[in-house]
């Protein structure tokens, strides 16, 4: 087992230093020449990254805390939420100080809640339950918000379904589709990580077999959590062809979870289509219930593009649910609301950081009021 402090076993090669960067015929003592950044090549960036920021140290050695009540939680979401919640909240607490709720003021709530990335069917809707029941009246900032929470929670109660896993030992095959980069590796690790400890047998199989950085991803996160990965003998290898391997060998092995990851290609749309496709008809000779969950991960950083995605994988697959990724790093949090009211998809996981610990399932009104700035 290769230790996992050593550094990646990539060379970063040194770009070359051209003529004009030398310096100047020696005036003493020669000033040496600025470094010059590397240029590593795509892959190797994409490791290093990877390597350095999501794999947490091992369990043994810095045992993760023991799970928390809401609390702990609670705050690290309303934390990673803030730059979404300084973008909803600024408005309404210049604006609404002590105002008259009237159609001037209902319009610039509208303008917050689209500009937060709730999206126009949502603010309308929120707007409308304002008009129905304070218009006319004199509210404050604080009123607004409190009664904004309650909108918004109203809105992802019907989406905030857990992922509900299959009986013990008949595998529970969860198949992670999403545009690269949007944490579908991360989060197949975080999951792995946490059914781990939940005493589930678990195996990852590592879909994304055209980039060698998600499958050593892949690997060094199964090392550490105990869960065996399935990974392809060379890149490039057929992602359908290992699916089908990696089921197999979680029936013969009693496995209770099989994660699946997946490329991410959208710029070569049918062919993801079809490689998606493909793994679904080859699991499915092995069991034909299987795929029992097909999880989408969304990039919150994205925003609005994020309704795009789903549109376009909807297209390819049936998506059952999401997992919603970097709102620590957002602000635009408010998208989660959008997807809610535009699809109804459940949101099974939300991730606010690059550790096994930063995904959770979703829950509307933590959610709601960890946007608003509530606690
Ligand atoms: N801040 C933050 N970063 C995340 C989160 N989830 C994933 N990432 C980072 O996003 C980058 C891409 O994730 P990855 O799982 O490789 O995406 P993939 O291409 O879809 O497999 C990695 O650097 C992850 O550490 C999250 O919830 N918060
Ligand atoms: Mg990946």
């Amino acid at each position: 087992m290769p230790d996992p402090n050593l550094p990646p076993p990539y060379e970063t090669p040194q770009a070359p230093i051209p003529p004009s960067a030398a310096p100047p015929p020696p005036p003493p003592p020669p000033e040496p020449p600025p470094p010059l950044p590397p240029a590593p090549r795509e892959d190797e960036a994409a490791l290093r990254e990877a390597l350095a920021s999501t794999v947490p140290d091992t369990p043994e050695r810095e045992p993760e805390p023991e799970p928390e009540q809401r609390g702990g939680w609670f705050a690290r979401l309303k934390a990673g939420l803030s730059r979404s919640t300084a973008r909803l909240t600024e408005t309404i607490t210049t604006v609404f100080r002590k105002r008259k709720l009237d159609d001037e003021a209902l319009e610039e709530l509208e303008d917050t809640l689209i500009t937060a990335d709730l999206g126009l069917p949502a603010a309308r809707r929120i707007v409308e339950g304002f008009r129905k029941t304070r218009f006319g009246k004199e509210v404050t900032d604080e009123e607004v918000k409190a009664t904004l929470a309650e909108s918004i929670a109203e809105i992802l109660v019907p989406v905030a379904k857990p992922l509900e896993l299959r009986p013990a030992r008949a595998p529970h095959v969860v198949l992670v589709v999403g545009v690269n980069g949007t944490g579908k590796t991360t989060t197949i690790a975080k999951l792995g990580q946490q059914y781990r400890r939940e005493g589930l047998k678990v195996m990852l199989a590592a879909g994304d077999t055209f980039r060698a950085a998600a499958v050593e991803q892949l690997q060094i996160w199964g090392e550490r959590t105990g869960c065996p990965v399935v990974a392809p003998a060379k890149m490039g290898a057929d992602a359908a062809g290992l699916a089908h391997d990696a089921l197999a060998r979680a029936k013969a092995e009693g496995m209770d979870v099989l994660l699946i990851d997946t490329a991410g290609r959208l710029h070569n749309k049918s062919a993801l289509m079809e490689e998606l496709r493909k793994i679904i008809r080859v699991i499915r000779r092995l069991d034909e219930t299987a795929p029992h969950s097909v999880l989408l991960t969304l990039d919150a950083t994205t925003g609005q593009n994020a309704l795009s995605q789903v549109k376009v994988f909807r297209e390819m697959v049936e998506v059952d649910g999401l997992a919603v990724t970097k709102l620590d790093g957002s602000a635009k949090g408010g998208v989660v609301v959008a997807l809610a009211q535009e699809f109804g998809l459940p949101v099974h996981f939300v991730g606010v950081g690059e550790k096994a610990d930063d995904l959770r399932p979703f829950t509307a009104r933590d959610f709601a009021r960890g946007l608003v700035g509530l606690d």
